[in-house]
């Protein structure tokens, strides 16, 4: 490979492809493509000019096609998992979850607190009628099973703008009903995950109310993290400035019960 075929190289945009979904794959292909010819031209010991623009072009593309803010792959109907089976707490008893349950949520609130200029407590009516998003995403467990599933909610940051979110908070944390082995279930993300397109405050799987067993009424969904970051039965959204102070100071159920990673990038 010459000089000049890597300048023709396209520019460090992302694809023109409004289908973000394939950003990962090309990206996969393009860099082993490029990686492997300036390999050779390392070799042959006559390239490393060509090397250090190639790591550049590399580094950048990175960046921009899988870095923080990009999406994670969205699927079509076709591939949605008959059934999407339930992890951790599937049903609740505790508290008056099972009240609410039987009332077919007709009462649930969820808290946005905090850090937060304006502090909000919605009905499920009002999360219905904020702009929503669906999105068809692959969940993936840590004990090594995935489902693809279409949820629907608004995105996590509607709720924190209306909530007039200051700048002295750096984690967002997600409050659950359920308490699992005598502890309460919680979760939190750094504002990245917090405003990411993806993230959403989800009341619908696949075009119906969320069962109770996927986190009914309202569960997150996180979709650039793995499934234990995805908050269940979700009460209360806290805006908060550190986690040393929240239950057991790692920032989620897992993290604190059996040293699970806090950020679970995928
Ligand atoms: N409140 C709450 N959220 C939770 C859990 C839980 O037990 N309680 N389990 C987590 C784990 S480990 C996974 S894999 C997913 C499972 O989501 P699902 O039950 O819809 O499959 O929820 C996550 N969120
Ligand atoms: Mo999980």
């Amino acid at each position: 490979m010459t000089r000049a075929s890597h300048q023709d190289r396209p520019d460090h945009s992302p694809p023109s492809t409004p289908q973000h979904m394939h950003r990962r794959s090309v990206l996969a292909g393009m860099s082993a493509l490029f990686l492997g010819a300036c390999s050779k031209i390392a070799d042959s010991n006559a390239g490393s000019s060509v090397l250090t623009a190639a790591q550049k072009w590399h580094q950048a593309a990175h960046r921009t096609l899988t870095g923080r803010h990009a999406l994670a792959k969205e699927y079509n109907r076709a591939d949605v998992s008959p059934f999407f089976r339930g992890n951790g707490s599937t049903d609740p008893q505790n508290g008056n979850y099972p009240a609410q349950a039987a009332a077919n949520f007709a009462d649930w609130r969820l808290e946005v607190r905090g850090l937060v200029d304006k502090p909000l407590s919605l009905s499920l009516d009002n999360i219905r009628r904020l702009p929503q998003r669906t999105q068809i995403t692959r969940h993936d467990c840590v004990e090594g099973w995935s489902a693809i599933g279409e949820w629907t909610g608004p995105q996590l940051s509607v709720l924190l703008d209306a909530a007039g979110l200051r700048e002295e908070a750096k984690y967002i944390v997600f409050r659950c009903a359920d308490n699992l082995n005598g502890q309460d279930y919680y979760e939190s993300v750094d504002m990245m995950d917090a405003f990411h397109p993806q993230t959403i405050v989800a009341h619908a799987l696949n075009g119906d109310p969320l069962p109770i067993r996927n986190g009914a009424p309202l569960r997150m969904r996180i979709e650039r993290q793995l499934g234990y970051k995805h908050a269940k039965y979700l009460t209360a959204i806290d805006a908060v400035a550190s986690l040393d102070d929240i239950a057991g100071g790692k920032g989620g159920y897992w993290e604190d019960r059996a040293g699970y990673q806090w950020y679970a990038g995928i």
